[in-house]
């Protein structure tokens, strides 16, 4: 097959596209090629997610997903299976997006990886397209993927079949039009795999960005490590300005008013399956000599949460109560305002912190589940009852317009701990609360 008539069977749809991995970017990435008329079998090694993917039911919590899901099971377009075999036997194209995650010694742990492409290796065949989604330390494609997939299939990349690097940039909450509107990088590992790789995605994508494997695979770990490091800056902008006696939201809307600056948001620390990961990706392929940055701003990111519960401790003790048998209520569990998704969410070391300390715990998130051993409440109002103090970690819209003073006769002490900063000291003072706040050093 020619690579022109490839390149005619994408645009008329009449491939078939296997995907593997059913996490959050595949699952998304495997409905909206299906609903784009392509025929797509997804495998997961989870029962759970394929037996529901199969009923039409979507797995993750994403606005419009789970109606492409339905619609696209419906039609016979999407089906899902555990058996990669099956999955990869009549496969045209495969979109591998499987979990790459960094191990305890902060080192990436490309196992899942590795195991992926054995079983498309297995059974690639001349002119097959292989994409790789999963964001992958630099030097992957070349000298893992690469030489994996061609000594087990005996092919040879570029020529025989097709391989790209494709990394996905999408957010949670806003995945599908993410996913269209935003530029889509692909990388490919010599031309014909990038042309080959680009036309596939242009059949969803609007704008899509040619480079090779190497530069997609630094240029995507560069995203997340440069808002890792941008908000670290903004981090220990806030510690300084807790010192300096000026409250650091109002230093960064002056500062930002600059049109070549842009300072991020200060808060409890940086959660989520990307930002405390990507930038140890990063590292890890280099040896760098001397300080380093993307380090440090590591550290100073995973310091806040500790820095939260310092500033519990001591707003309970400049109460004159003490901290002995403190309640403490904690609003949001989710790594960030409007997700569900509470992996590596602050409130874990914060809340596993308090309880460690002999603390009584509530939370309540509207949207997320997970409690992190404290007593999970139903609503705002059921958290801060005879609380202590009202810790603010996740700035979900429903907590921007508490009612402080309806919150203050349901509470113990009327402390407010605003890790997110989304309170107004201002109003909070005026209800009676001691107000303490992520970079707040006004009185
Ligand atoms: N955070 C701050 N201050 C900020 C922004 C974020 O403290 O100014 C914290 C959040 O609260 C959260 C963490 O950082 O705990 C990560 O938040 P994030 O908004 O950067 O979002 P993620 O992890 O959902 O990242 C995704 C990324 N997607 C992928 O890598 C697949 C990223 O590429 C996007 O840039 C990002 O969403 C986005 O822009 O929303």
């Amino acid at each position: 097959m020619t690579l022109k008539r490839l390149i005619r069977d994408i645009r008329n749809r009449r491939l078939q596209l296997t995907l593997l991995g059913l996490g959050y970017v595949g699952l998304t990435t495997a409905a909206i090629f299906a609903n784009a008329g392509f025929h797509v079998i997804a495998m997961d090694i989870k029962p759970d997610i394929v037996e529901n993917l199969n009923k039409g039911i979507c797995a993750v919590n994403e606005p419009g997903l789970e109606e492409i899901v339905s619609r696209n099971t419906k039609a016979g377009r999407l089906r899902a299976t555990l058996d990669s075999g099956e999955a990869l036997a009549q496969a045209d194209v495969v979109i591998v997006s499987v979990q790459t995650p960094i191990d305890r010694v902060k080192k990436p742990d490309l196992s899942f990886l590795m195991k992926a492409l054995k079983g498309v290796g297995r059974k690639m065949r001349k002119n097959t397209l292989v994409v790789i989604g999963s964001t992958v330390p630099p030097g992957t494609m070349i000298m893992r993927v690469k030489p994996e997939l061609e000594s087990i299939s005996s092919l040879r990349a570029d020529i025989d079949f097709y391989l790209a690097y494709a990394p996905e940039r999408i957010a949670p909450s806003k995945a599908l039009a993410e996913f269209a509107e935003s530029p889509k990088l692909v990388g490919g590992i010599g031309p014909n795999s990038t042309r080959m790789a680009s036309e596939l995605f242009r059949t969803v994508c609007r704008n899509v960005l040619e480079t090779d494997a190497s530069t997609a695979e630094v240029a995507k770990l560069a995203e997340n490590t440069f808002r890792d490091v941008n908000i670290a800056f903004a981090n220990q902008l806030a510690l300084m300005c807790e010192q300096l006696g000026v409250d650091v939201t109002k230093v960064i809307s002056l500062a930002n008013t600059h049109p070549r600056v842009n300072i991020l948001t200060p808060g409890p620390g940086v959660g989520g399956p990307c930002l405390p990961k990507d930038p140890y990706l990063l590292l890890h392929a280099t040896k760098l000599v001397g300080s380093n940055l993307i380090n440090t701003a590591r550290q100073v990111n995973d310091s806040m949460p500790e820095h939260v519960g310092n500033l519990i401790l001591q707003a309970l003790k400049n109460s004159g109560k003490g901290t002995k048998r403190a309640r403490i209520a904690v609003l949001g569990t989710s790594y960030k305002a409007e997700v569900d998704d509470s992996r590596g969410s602050p409130s874990e070391p914060i809340i596993r912190g308090l309880i460690n300390k002999g603390f009584e715990v509530s939370a309540y998130d509207p949207r997320c589940n997970e409690a992190f051993g404290a007593r999970m409440a139903g609503s705002v109002s059921k958290a801060v009852e005879r609380s202590d103090c009202l810790v603010i970690i996740t700035p979900h819209k429903e907590f921007r317009n508490l009612n402080l003073r309806k919150l203050k006769a349901l509470m113990n002490r009327a402390i407010i701990i605003d890790g997110a900063r989304i309170i107004d000291p201002r109003e909070a003072k005026d209800q009676g609360f001691s107000y303490y706040g992520t970079g707040f050093g006004g009185k």
